[in-house]
Order: structure tokens, then sequence, then C-alpha cells
């Protein structure tokens, strides 16, 4: 690699080499003197990151300190190394302050197991023609991106397999810009490279976008298109069923030349929404909004008399689906809340009892 392309994965010429690095994580590093350096994680292997610096790709583990209090970095974080190189060892002691965090775990879980990925600027939610499509459930990945700080965008991958068929594809193409809102949706063909051209508005360098969505969607074989080489494995979806075969088992950064990154991401199975509820008011914005000329302000949309958006339906403005939609993904928030708080009073409870218990035992050692 050149001068030149390093100057442009980074957005300044005067900073370290990392993809993405500025001058607000240069800033946040600066607090660490001695024989630290930066990095950004690559990809995970149970307790090992692959992180790229500015000695290159490196392998490091965390700290006891950082393993203690159950931090761990994601791919896409910066990371701050201990730099033994003398003795051949890495190892990360602290994680950056994230940008934007992508998680899919519900909110009575407060590991970091869930997370899936940090520092992510676009998110590209992958979806393709046939049994893939289905609204509501983009309804649920447009909540979870909204509410991880990232910038939505829809793709409908697989446009040639509809080429030539009775099945026109732009009628569902239609009802998915109709939930979208201000989010652009492209319809493009991974494998047979066309409409890619209409992703250049979104591949600026030192930019970070995660591909997600199904197993067998082909996020996969955009990343492969997008690089010019088969980089990442890609495989046949089953025939009986359309649900991929989960291909891709390692989420992973990849720089393109121009200095884009990208995060490819196994396909996700289950999407559960955490913490969500600006994610909810962002994803429904057109019920947001007509909530506005509800007769009550507390307005539930349910039965209360002079509701805009019941008449919204009534008048065909919205679905009475998408209604369906929200309600089903408000009340999934509530019944997680509850059960985070639930969860949270389980896990002092343990707490106290074993002090309890360690009072006891050592009542009884003293008699
Ligand atoms: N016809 C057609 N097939 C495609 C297109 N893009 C991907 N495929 C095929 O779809 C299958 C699955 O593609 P992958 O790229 O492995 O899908 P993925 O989303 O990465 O799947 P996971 O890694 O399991 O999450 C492969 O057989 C691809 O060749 C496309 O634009 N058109
Ligand atoms: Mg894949
Ligand atoms: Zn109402």
């Amino acid at each position: 690699m050149n001068d030149k392309d390093r100057d442009k994965m980074s957005n300044n010429s005067n900073l370290p080499f990392i993809p993405g690095w500025n001058a607000s994580l240069e800033s946040a590093f600066s607090a660490y003197k001695g024989p630290y350096i930066p990095g950004r994680i690559v990809t995970q292997h149970k307790t090992v990151w692959n992180i790229l610096t500015e000695k290159g790709e490196l392998q490091a583990t965390i700290s006891g300190a950082m393993r203690k209090v159950g931090k761990q970095p994601v791919v896409g974080d910066f990371v701050v190394l201990l730099d033994q190189s003398d003795l051949n060892s890495y190892t990360i002691v602290d994680i950056l302050p994230r940008t934007s965090c992508l998680s899919r775990g519900s909110a009575g879980d407060l590991s970091e197991d869930q997370l899936i990925a940090a520092n992510i600027d676009t998110i590209f939610i992958v979806t393709a023609v046939g049994h893939d499509l289905n609204l509501r459930r983009l309804e649920r990945y447009l909540t979870i991106v909204y509410s991880s700080g990232a910038k939505p965008v829809i793709l409908i991958n697989k446009i040639d397999l509809t080429e030539g068929l009775p099945d026109d594809p732009s009628a569902t193409i239609q009802e998915i810009k109709d939930i979208a809102g201000d989010v652009p949706v492209i319809a493009l063909s991974a494998l047979s490279k066309t409409n890619l051209e209409q992703l250049d508005p979104f591949m600026k360098p030192a930019e970070t976008i995660a591909l997600i969505g199904s197993s067998g969607v082909g996020k996969s074989t955009l990343i492969n298109a997008l690089l010019h080489h088969n980089v990442q494995k890609t495989s046949d979806v089953r025939e009986d069923d359309d649900k991929g075969r989960h291909t891709t088992t390692v989420r992973q950064l990849f720089l393109l030349p121009n200095g884009t990154i990208f995060v490819d991401n196994p396909g996700i199975r289950e999407i559960q929404l955490g913490d969500s509820s600006d994610g909810i008011d962002r994803t429904f914005s057109d019920i947001t909004e007509l909530a506005q000329n509800c007769r009550f302000k507390d307005c539930t949309h349910r039965n209360e008399p002079r509701c805009a958006v019941r008449e919204a339906v009534d008048q065909g403005v919205i679905t009475q689906e998408r209604l369906d939609s929200f309600h089903k993904l408000n009340d999934e928030l509530a019944f997680q809340a509850d059960k985070a708080e639930i969860g949270l009073k389980g896990v002092e409870k343990k707490k106290y009892k074993g002090i309890a218990l360690a009072r006891k035992y050592i009542a009884s050692k003293r008699q």
C-alpha cells in the first residue's frame, strides 16, 4: 500500500494509519502515555482479537481488569493496546469511546455478548427478492439500526432473478419505499453487478459500513463484488426453505481500495429490540407525526376516540399491518423492559443471598 492510499484511509494524513481514525479518537488516546498503541478490531476468535495497527495486523487478548468488569471489544472498536513487542505480546487495555453501537440483545441481558459491531457510520440492511422480503422484519431491522446511532440504507438484492419473469418486483420495491420514510432503498444484484454504482454515494473513504440481514441474502457476495476479489466464502441457499446456510460465521472488517471500511456479518436469526424506544419512533415516524393530532396526548391508538392514527388507517394512508407492527414492537419493548427489571432484581437477590450465606459461614467459623 502506498502513502496516497494510506492518506485516503485515515481522515487526516498527520494521524496514525488506522482505518477510520480521526482527531477525536486521537484526543481520547492522548490520555495514554507510555508503551501504548491504538488499533481497530478486525475480527474476534473467542478470546483473541485481530487488530489493525500502525504496525500492521496483530493479535491480542484483553487485560484481566477488562475481563473482570465484563468489558469486551467488538468488531469496529478502536482500542488501546499495551505494546510489549519485545515479549511478542499485545494486550487490549481499553476501548475508546464509541460513536455507534449495534446490538441485537434484549434489554435484560447486561453482558456485552449481544453487541454486533461498533463505530459503524452506515448500515446496509440487506434483503433479497423472493422469500426474504418481509416488511415487518424490515421495520425490526430499522428499529435496531436507528437505536445504534448509524444511518440505515435498505438494499434489495438479487433483482436479476426477476428478469424476464412475470413477477415484477417493482410493486414490492414500492411497498418497501412506503415504509422506509427517508431511508434510501436500492434494488441491485450483487451477482450480476447491476446497480452497484448506486452505492457510490455511501462509499466514502474512512467511512465504516456494516452489512446485516438474513442468511443467504447475498451479503458476502456483495462484499466480494465491491472488493473485486473473492475474499468471503458464499454458498447456495437451501432449496427447500430458502433459509440460507449461515455461510459466514465470523464477523470481519474489510478495506476497499478507495478507503471505505466494510463489516461482513453472519446472517441474523432473530432480532430482539433491546432498549430501542427512540428507534421505534424513528422507524414509524409517519405514525409519530400523525399522533400529534390525536385527541389525547397519551393516545395508544388502540381504542381512544378521535385517534388520528386510526383515522389514517381507515382512510388508507397507512396500512392496518403497519399499525399492528407498531403495536407489536412497542409491546415487545415494554415486555423486555419489565423482564430487565425482574432480571435486575434477580441479580440483586442473588447477590444478597450470597452475602448472607458468607456471613453465616463466617459466623459459624467464629463459634
Ligand atoms: N441470483 C442471485 N444470487 C445471488 C445474488 N447475490 C448472492 N446470490 C447467491 O445467494 C447465495 C447466498 O449468498 P451469500 O453471499 O453467501 O449470502 P450471505 O448473506 O453472505 O449469507 P450468510 O453468510 O449465511 O449470512 C449464493 O449462492 C450467492 O451466489 C444475486 O444478486 N443474484
Ligand atoms: Mg455471508
Ligand atoms: Zn391515536
